[in-house]
């Protein structure tokens, strides 16, 4: 059986990670969608960084749940039937074990250089426009899909939700586009949906199933019953 996992920020807020619907959405009074764009970042670049170095130390201070290390023991009996596509730019699926996950909209813990395309882990600052290791320009920006921008690995995923027997969301509000249309293309497919977050979201009725609570609880109960008919059925 093929599975694959949408997540969002909900999957990290019982980390500690703040949502997007936390503080309505602002910060520095800036609204997300306002500080997250190449506009802003060429108009001003040093309260985005701001932006992403907050988060980025931020990040070095909190640890994975029980929902990111119940995906993890699901991809040990999986293996290649499981990928998990992520909105998140944490790193705590990886940090949970798990290894097939596709950053859809970039990684906190990475930089990209402008002048040479080049991409390199960064766990410190960028405000303080370091040179890019590669070629020394001082281009390095946060290597996050801003809105306006083209999402990573479009092409994978497109292949991968046309192969899905089940597709689950986790802690997403489906307000985001291209990901909040992936459930229907799964469904296109033939495959199954299912939805796991605390509410409703903007999609689902495009669910077949959708279980509300929080992720802590609701994944690792997902994963055990799903290991249990993958178990009985073998
Ligand atoms: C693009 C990285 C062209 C940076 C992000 C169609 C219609 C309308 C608009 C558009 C459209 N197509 C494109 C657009 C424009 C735009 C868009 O969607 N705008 C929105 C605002 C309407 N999209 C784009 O610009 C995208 N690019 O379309 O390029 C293209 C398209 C296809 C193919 C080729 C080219 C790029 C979007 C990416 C922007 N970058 N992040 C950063 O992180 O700073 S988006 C960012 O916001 C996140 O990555 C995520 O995607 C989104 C936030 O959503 P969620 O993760 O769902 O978080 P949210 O807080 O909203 O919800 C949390 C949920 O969890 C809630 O439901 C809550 O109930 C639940 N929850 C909370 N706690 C728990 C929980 N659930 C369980 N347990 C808990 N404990």
């Amino acid at each position: 059986m093929k599975v694959v996992v949408l997540t969002g920020a909900g999957i990290s807020a019982e980390s500690g990670v703040p949502t997007f619907r936390d503080a309505d959405g602002l910060w520095e009074g800036h609204r997300v969608e306002e500080v997250a764009t190449p506009e802003a970042y060429d108009h001003a670049p040093m309260t985005v960084h701001r932006f992403y170095d907050a988060r980025r130390s931020a990040l070095l201070g909190v640890q994975p749940n029980a929902a990111h290390h119940a995906l993890a023991r699901l991809e040990e009996v999986l293996g290649d039937d499981l990928l998990v596509i992520t909105q998140n730019i944490d790193d705590l699926h990886e940090r949970a074990g798990s290894r097939r996950v596709l950053h859809m909209h970039g990684e906190l813990l990475s930089a990209l250089c402008r002048a040479c395309d080049g991409r390199v882990r960064w766990e410190s600052d960028l405000v303080d426009l370091p040179p890019c290791p590669g070629c020394g320009v001082t281009e390095l920006r946060p290597d996050v899909v801003w809105f306006g921008e083209v999402p990573y690995g479009m092409d994978r995923i497109s292949i991968e939700l046309a192969r899905a027997d089940l597709f689950v969301s986790i802690g997403t509000s489906g307000a985001v586009y291209p990901a909040a249309g992936f459930v229907q293309h799964a469904l296109r497919y033939g495959a199954r949906t299912l939805e796991l977050n605390l509410e409703p979201s903007e999609g689902t009725a495009w669910f077949h199933e959708a279980r509300h609570g929080r992720a802590g609880e609701l994944v690792p109960h997902w994963v055990e019953e799903l290991l249990e008919t993958a178990h009985s059925a073998s």
